[in-house]
C-alpha cells in the first residue's frame, strides 16, 4: 500500500480505531464487530432485516457490476445516456472554478462524463468509503485530465466529513451523487443526506442526484430478477459473506431470491426467503426461520420528479433542472441551496 493510500485509509478509521493504533487489523475488527451487531439487531426483528451496505463485498461489488450489464437492469445505461446526451447541458449549471465533489464515487465513471463537458474546476473532489479505490482511481483521473486537481477523501458520506481546502477556496462547490442510491435511503434517511450534503457544501451550493423513476411493476420487476439469475446471486452473496465473516452457517441453498414492486410504499424490495423451518447459527446466536420467512435485504425507491423535489425542498434545496432519458425511465435532477458562497464569511476547513 503506498504512503498516500495509509494515510487515506488512516482518515476511514472510527475514532476507536485510530486510538487503537489504526492498524488494518483493529479496522477489520472494528468492521466486523459493527457487522455482527448490525446482524443480530437485524434478525431479531418482527421482520428480519439487513442494510443493503452488506451487499458490497468483493464478490457483491463484481456481482452488481454483472448486473448492470443484464438486459433488464435498465437504471444504469439510462443514467448514462441522460449524462451522456445532455452533459452540455448539466455541465453549464457548473460555473467555472466551482469545486465538484462526488459523494460515493466508486469508478468515477459517471463523473468523467461530466468532467468531460465542464469548464476549468478547481477541483474533483471523490469521497467514497474504500480507499484503495479512491486512490487508484484519483490516479487514473490525473492521467487523464492533466489539468484537473483530483482530491480523493475518504469518508461515510452520510455522516458529516471536512472538505479538502482546495474545496473550501472556491466559490462554489457541487455536489454530485449519481447511481439512484439516494433510492436505497428510506426516505427520511435520503433528507438526512441531503441536509448533510448541504451542511457540507455550503450556500449557493449545487447538486445533481441521479434517481430512478416510478414506472409500471412489470420492467421494476423484471429489472430485479434478471433472467440469468445474477441479482439472485447479488443477494444470496449476502449469506456467504455473514458465513464468511461471522462464522455463520447458513445453507444459501435454503433461501431463495424474492424481489418485487411495493406501489405503496413506492419501491423494490428484495427479501431472502426459507424455503423450509431451519434453524441458523451465526455471531454465537441462533435464529429460526418459518418456511417462507424473509429476511428484507434491500428497498430500492422510485421517485418522481415531483417526490424527489418535494424531499429535497424540505430540506433546503430548490429544484433547478430536471432530465430524464428518451424512454422516461431515469432521471437526474439538480438542486440548489439558497445564498451564495459570498453572502458567508469564506468557509473554513473544518
Ligand atoms: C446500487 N443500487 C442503486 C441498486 C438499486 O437498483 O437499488 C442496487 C441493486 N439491487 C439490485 N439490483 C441492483
Amino acid at each position: 500500500m503506498t504512503a498516500a493510500a495509509r494515510a487515506i485509509r488512516h482518515q476511514s478509521l472510527s475514532p476507536q480505531d485510530a486510538a487503537q493504533g489504526g492498524t488494518q487489523g483493529a479496522a477489520q475488527g472494528t468492521a466486523n464487530a459493527a457487522f455482527a451487531a448490525d446482524v443480530i439487531a437485524g434478525f431479531r426483528k418482527p421482520q428480519k432485516a439487513l442494510s443493503p451496505k452488506y451487499f458490497y463485498d468483493e464478490a457483491g461489488s463484481i456481482l452488481f457490476e454483472e448486473i448492470t450489464d443484464t438486459p433488464e437492469y435498465y437504471p444504469t445505461r439510462a443514467e448514462m445516456s441522460i449524462l451522456r446526451d445532455r452533459a452540455k447541458e448539466i455541465a453549464a449549471l457548473i460555473p467555472d472554478g466551482a469545486a465538484v465533489v462526488e459523494f460515493g464515487s466508486g469508478s468515477s465513471k459517471k463523473a468523467r462524463i461530466l468532467l468531460q463537458a465542464v469548464g476549468p474546476l478547481a477541483a474533483y473532489v471523490s469521497v467514497d468509503i474504500s480507499g484503495e479505490m479512491l486512490v487508484q482511481e484519483a490516479d487514473a483521473l490525473r492521467r487523464d485530465f492533466p489539468h484537473l486537481t483530483v482530491v480523493p477523501v475518504v469518508a461515510d458520506i452520510t455522516q458529516r466529513f471536512p472538505l479538502p481546502r482546495e474545496a473550501m477556496a472556491a466559490p462554489v462547490r457541487v455536489g454530485f451523487f449519481p447511481g439512484s442510491t439516494i433510492g436505497n435511503f428510506e426516505p427520511h434517511a435520503a433528507a438526512a443526506f441531503l441536509r448533510n450534503a448541504a451542511d457540507i457544501l455550503g450556500p449557493g451550493a449545487l447538486m445533481i442526484v441521479g434517481a430512478d423513476l416510478v414506472k409500471p411493476a412489470d420492467i421494476l420487476n423484471a429489472a430485479y430478477n434478471d433472467s440469468r439469475g445474477v441479482t439472485a446471486r447479488f443477494n444470496l452473496n449476502l449469506l456467504t459473506r455473514i458465513n464468511r465473516e461471522l462464522g455463520g452457517n447458513f445453507d444459501p441453498s435454503a433461501f431463495e431470491h424474492h424481489a418485487f414492486f411495493n406501489r405503496e410504499r413506492s419501491r423494490v424490495e428484495m427479501h431472502l426467503a426459507s424455503v423450509k423451518r431451519q434453524k441458523v447459527r451465526v455471531a454465537g446466536e441462533t435464529f429460526e426461520f418459518r418456511p417462507g420467512e424473509t429476511i428484507h435485504t434491500e428497498s430500492s425507491y422510485k421517485y418522481s420528479i415531483e417526490s424527489l423535489g418535494a424531499l429535497a425542498r424540505g430540506v433546503g434545496w430548490q429544484p433547478v433542472k430536471a432530465w430524464t432519458d428518451r424512454d422516461g425511465l431515469f432521471s437526474i435532477q439538480a438542486f440548489r441551496l439558497a445564498g451564495s458562497a459570498t453572502d458567508d464569511q469564506p468557509r473554513k476547513p473544518t
